[in-house]
């Protein structure tokens, strides 16, 4: 057996380091004993049920929920378990052949359902790019390896399934490092498939040789070095079984060349994952349910926070009808946008450090909070010690390792989303809240919150004008935005109505400049009919704006709007509140994007006053082809509200202008 790397130790460490739950600990010992003796159950921390085939049949296994697509464009990625092997080449699904590695990575790939990969190619990835003639997959040539990974990411995240990113050894797997540890922070499925030196040169410090398994513990879910050809397959289907299953996450197959170039009896059959100990069928027990349901029908002042496990979990049906039934209203987090519609009037909007004023009031007020498929991000908490200091909390989460990291919970419901309320659903009862809804309105009312139709503009163009006019243009369909980081995210995240699942992509654990691009090229190969629009800030689009080249290399319809303010925004935000002002290295000396997009072959436009807004939208949305809008707005601009960094939820930094308005703003 070639030597593993387990980005399940890691996630021992660091996960479950931070947890002073006797379970754990528990938990921690079985995997230390089984690591000692045998094959480690990885993954304990990362967890989350294994989906597949590999466990039916085991005593006690319940079949997982199916993740599929939840609301993405595509069909579901089937596996050639599941589907019609006649289109899987001469070997069939059952049958042998003698292949080389390379010729097995490709093979093992499509009978995995992919279709399309990112890479770049270099000396140790060499035969596996010389094998990719014979393969039906595409592969999209990109210009940067960190750019391969978040167009994986795009990829994954716009469709519900895994998506895929090629480089060589040394520089091109290291490059990818900044795309592995964004998709691990969100939970989404990746598979990085990385060339190695040969086998018997590893530790030499041979030209272009990283132990990038090492480098990428802590960041993967999971991940592999592989040194034989015999292995390629029993790999590659372990890696998509755990990208996908459970919570997702990133998973690294570093391949040496030798395995590559070498060749072996491929038998699809025999390389089955075989993955004791990675625990596919945790749910609640009976009693954790009748817990629950005394604490939701008990409660008056009861709040959903709602985040990305709805959509990944597909449960968007089951919280709609399960918070409609019992009367609970929702918050959102960043990443769960979509995943319940803006326009429903349960939906208060976001929560945290720049969500709405009223919703952060809310949540310190109520006496249960329902957390669905979220972790308790400190953007999203405040100050734990005075966070939400009244209320019961349960929390229906599917990794064990997030249960009371952050937040002390009630009743912790381990398992499926969308399985749990699916047992939850049917003892619900309906019960009158309308004093607690009433309540919010006021709330709502009362505050002094945006209504950007009102703001004057006085000749200024504001990032909010330009998102709240894009998203008017757009709301007829079914855009998919992908944003960057920064002051243009937040202003998305409040100004952007999103009334879809999947229709907002963006870096939210880490945060990670120069995603947006690459994400949405990823979004745009995933969903090659839906209309695509990528909102980036002027610094952040620098960081990857080589993809342009992909983009028309691909003839990829994506309309590019950088919010160009002239400044790191966010950085000069926290400067102007916390550093007097003191705006060392944020001011940005920009190229002209325009021009610099016409050198790609891209149209573009400028746009410095708000009566342009909408025409360039609509040229880009009627141009056959992708275009660069670089809207000018007003440089010193800030986002409201703002919960400082240690502050309580409710001590928010409020809007000291004059403003007041409604909520309303259509
Ligand atoms: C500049 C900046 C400002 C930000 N400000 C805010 C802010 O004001 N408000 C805000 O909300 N965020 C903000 N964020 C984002 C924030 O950092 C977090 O990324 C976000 O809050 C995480 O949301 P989440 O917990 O829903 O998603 P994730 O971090 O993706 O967590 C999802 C959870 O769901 C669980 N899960 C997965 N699958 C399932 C399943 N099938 N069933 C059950 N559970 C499942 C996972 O295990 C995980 O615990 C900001 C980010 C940036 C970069
Ligand atoms: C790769 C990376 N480096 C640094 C940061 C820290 N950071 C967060 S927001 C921000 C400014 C973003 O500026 P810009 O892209 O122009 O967007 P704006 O805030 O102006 O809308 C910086 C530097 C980061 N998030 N990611
Ligand atoms: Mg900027």
């Amino acid at each position: 057996m070639p030597p593993l790397r387990r980005g399940g130790k890691s996630e021992l460490r660091f996960r479950k380091g931070m947890l002073p739950n006797p379970t754990r600990r528990q938990e921690e010992l079985v995997w230390w004993v089984l690591f000692l003796f045998g094959r480690t159950p990885e993954l304990l921390g990362r967890t989350g049920a294994l989906s597949g085939t590999m466990l039916e049949g085991m005593p006690g296994y319940a079949a997982p929920a199916t993740y599929g697509p939840a609301g993405g464009c595509m069909t579901q990625q089937k596996t050639a378990d599941q589907k019609d092997t006649s289109m899987t080449g001469t070997s069939g699904s059952g049958g042998k052949k003698t292949m080389t590695g390379a010729g097995i990575l490709w093979e093992c790939l499509e009978r995995e359902g992919v279709k399309h990969v990112f890479g770049y190619p270099g000396g140790a990835i060499l035969p596996a790019y010389d094998a990719l003639k014979h393969s039906k997959i595409h592969h999209v040539l990109v210009r940067h390896e960190q750019g391969a990974t978040h167009m994986a990411d795009g990829y994954a995240r716009a469709s519900g399934e895994v998506g895929v990113a090629v480089a060589t050894s040394g520089p091109g797997a290291t490059n990818m490092v900044t795309g592995i540890a964004t998709a691990m922070l969100d939970s989404s499925p990746i598979v990085c498939i990385t060339g190695q030196v040969g086998s018997k040169l590893i530790g030499s410090d041979a030209f272009q040789e990283t132990d990038i398994t090492g480098v990428t513990l802590p960041i993967t879910k999971h991940n592999y070095l592989v040194t034989h050809a015999s292995e390629v397959a029993r790999t590659v289907r372990e890696a998509f079984y755990v990208a996908r299953s459970g919570r997702p996450g990133p998973v690294l197959i570093d391949i040496t060349k030798d395995a590559q170039q070498s060749t072996c009896e491929f038998d699809w059959e025999a390389a089955k994952p075989q993955l004791p100990g990675y625990r596919p069928d945790l749910s609640p027990a009976p009693a954790e349910y009748a817990q629950a349901l005394e604490l939701i029908h008990n409660s008056k002042r009861p709040v959903i926070l709602a985040g990305h496990g709805i959509l990944i979990s597909g449960a968007m049906r089951e919280v709609r009808e399960f918070a409609e039934r019992a009367g609970i209203p929702m918050a959102m987090t960043l990443l769960g946008l979509g995943a319940f519609p803006a326009s429903h009037p349960l939906n208060l909007g976001m929560m945290g450090m720049h969500g709405e004023a009223w919703v952060n009031h809310m949540i310190q007020e109520a006496d249960l909070l329902l957390a669905f498929g979220m972790r308790f991000d400190d953007r999203v908490t405040g100050n734990l010690k005075t966070y939400a200091p009244n209320a019961k909390k349960i929390h229906i989460e599917i990794d064990p390792a997030e249960i009371n990291k952050n937040v002390k919970v009630d009743v912790p419901l381990v398992g499926d989303l969308r399985e749990v309320l699916l047992e939850l659903m049917p003892h619900v009862e309906s019960i009158d809240r309308s004093e607690w809804l009433d309540h919010i309105d006021k709330l709502k009312g009362d505050s002094a919150v945006r209504d950007i139709q009102n703001l004057p503009d006085s000749g200024h163009l504001y990032a909010a004008h330009v998102i709240n006019d894009l998203w008017r243009q757009t709301r007829d369909g079914k855009a998919i935005v992908v944003t960057d980081v920064g002051q243009h995210q937040m202003w998305e995240a409040q100004y952007y109505k999103h009334e879809h699942p999947r229709s907002l992509i963006t870096s939210g654990g880490l945060g990670t400049m120069g995603f947006a691009l690459p994400a949405a090229i990823g979004a745009k190969v995933a969903c090659p009919d839906a209309e695509v629009w990528v909102i980036v800030g002027d610094g952040g689009f620098q960081m990857t704006m080589c993809e342009l080249a992909t983009i028309v290399q691909e003839n990829l319809k994506i309309h590019i709007a950088i919010i160009n303010n002239g400044f790191l925004g966010m950085v000069r935000q926290w400067q102007e509140f916390f550093y007097e002002r003191n705006y060392a290295a944020t001011p940005l000396l920009n190229p002209d994007f325009a021009r610099l997009a016409g050198a790609y072959g891209i149209r573009s436009a400028t746009v410095s006053d708000r009566s342009q807004v909408v025409p360039a939208v609509q040229e880009a949305r009627q141009h056959d082809g992708p275009m660069l809008i670089n809207f000018k707005v007003e440089q010193e601009d800030t986002v409201y509200p703002m919960v400082a960094a240690g502050a309580a939820l409710h001590d928010m930094i409020r809007r000291p202008s004059p403003i007041v308005e409604t909520a309303e703003d259509e």
